[in-house]
């Protein structure tokens, strides 16, 4: 049997996006901008859109029957095989919207899978993305077995589902279990690496998806790492040393992007991908200063960082594509919110050298939590520290000595040559989707 992600053929489907926020109608009116590019990203071809302000959601339909029904008759007249929803549906509402227009429903998670499964370069994010499909797809498998046995592929049958028409679900479980023990493999990995890197200082770039994270990476570390104007075009990691004049350097990891109400089952697979900006010891969150939307992407990464446990780390923002900004006056306000951080131009370079500035004057100002081992008789280094750092915790035993202490960023150097290991691992964070069973 066999239960990969098929390769797609991307369909060009001609789809009809359906906006049913429920939120504010400005923010309603991004987000439907917001799915069209998504949309469009995943291979689809859109060629109508429906809106729908509802203060409370039909639990039947999500939408409304009399909607539904001027949906139907849109698809027909646009003869439309898909329609796109700007919002999370339950599997019974798709089964409803789906009798009653006899089109396949994707809904935005879905969506947002589909491309993540398209994007998917390496074995680690196609199986970060294969488990978010598979425990998302679960409990919709049933409509895919049923009346949309006649479809093929296309947007939203990507990876798990085509092939799963005759798939026991018990197999899908056993999937599912052996994905999780691959990622969890993944995981340590990375931990190790990160471990590995005990006394460099490292910076993580975040921010919303098309922020400009890569092509800042690219231009303060020459990377080459893949930048364009497309939705989620990073998936993996990537570490590079980057110089910040003055004899300094740092490790700078580039990372996937984020998105509003981004998938909660997408955040926990890629817990893997996104160890390295949980143990950052500064997070660069990226804007694109020039996007309407900006405080509302700030907003949506703030959130995601939250659920990663990150909220707490030390983050500079980074106003980006000011290339692009015409007019100011929207800057001060999300000054005041994310704080003062740096106004650039990824692409002219211009603000870099003010960005490089303020990272070597966060290295000057902030002391990093380490955790140091040595032979319990060598006194020189617990005096080092008493000198240099401060002590948070001590622990001896007969033949060795743990302490763990806050100091500068190059002091690290002197104590690891006087004998300690250092280490800067912080305590593992509880993903419940990759918990043991
Ligand atoms: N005008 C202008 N465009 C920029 C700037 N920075 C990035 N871009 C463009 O914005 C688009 C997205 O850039 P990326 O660097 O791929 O963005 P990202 O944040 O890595 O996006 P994902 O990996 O998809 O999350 C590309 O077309 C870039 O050329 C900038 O400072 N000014
Ligand atoms: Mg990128």
């Amino acid at each position: 049997m066999e239960l990969k992600r098929t390769k797609l053929a991307v369909a060009r489907e001609r789809a009809v996006l359906v906006g049913a926020s429920t939120e504010e109608a400005a923010l309603a009116g991004e987000s439907l901008d917001e799915i069209r590019r998504l949309a469009e990203t995943a291979g689809a071809q859109v060629v109508g859109t429906l809106t729908q302000h509802r203060s409370a959601a039909d639990p039947a339909t999500r939408i409304g029957r009399g909607k539904v029904e001027e949906l139907a008759a849109l698809c027909r007249e646009l003869q439309a095989d898909l329609i796109i929803m700007d919002v999370d549906l339950s599997p019974g509402q798709v089964r409803n919207i789906e009798k009653a227009t006899d089109r396949k429903v994707v809904d935005r998670t879905e969506m947002i899978l589909d491309i993540f499964a398209q994007g998917a370069r390496t074995s680690e994010a196609g199986d970060q993305v294969e488990l978010a499909q598979l425990e998302y797809a679960f409990p919709r498998l049933k409509r895919m077995w049923t009346h949309l046995g006649r479809i093929e592929g296309g947007i939203g049958m990507r990876g798990p589902g085509e092939r799963q028409l005759e798939t026991d679900r018990r197999l899908i479980r056993k999937r599912i279990q052996a994905l999780k023990g691959r990622i969890r493999a993944n995981l340590e990995r990375r931990a190790r690496e990160v471990e590995a890197r005990a006394e460099e200082v490292t910076v993580c770039l975040v921010g919303y998806t098309n922020a400009g994270k890569s092509t800042l990476m690219n231009a303060l570390t020459g990377a080459g790492v893949k930048a364009e104007d497309k939705l989620f075009s990073t998936l993996d990691t990537r570490t590079r040393v980057c110089g910040l004049g003055e004899g300094r350097r740092i490790l700078l990891s580039d990372t996937v992007g984020f998105i509003r109400h981004l998938p909660h089952h997408l955040v926990a697979s890629f817990r893997a991908t996104l160890e390295e900006a949980r143990h950052a010891d500064l997070l660069l969150h990226v804007v694109d200063a020039s996007a309407p939307s900006a405080e509302h992407q700030m907003d949506a990464v703030m959130e995601v960082l939250r659920e990663l446990q990150c909220a707490e780390h030390s983050i500079l923002s980074v106003y980006n594509k000011m290339d692009l900004v015409a007019d100011e006056s929207h800057l001060p306000l999300l000054r005041r919110k994310f704080g003062d951080g740096v106004a650039l131009s990824a692409r002219t370079g211009r603000g870099l050298d003010d960005l490089r500035a303020r990272i070597r004057d966060f290295l000057d100002r902030n002391s990093l939590t380490v955790t140091l081992e040595f032979p319990a008789s060598d006194g020189r280094i617990p005096a080092y520290v008493a000198e240099h750092g401060e002590t948070l915790s001590a622990d001896y035993t007969d033949t060795h000595g743990r302490l763990r202490v806050r100091m500068p960023p190059r002091c690290l150097g002197v104590v690891r040559k006087l004998g300690a290991k250092v280490s800067r691992l912080r305590p593992p964070a509880e993903t419940d989707l990759l918990r043991r069973e």
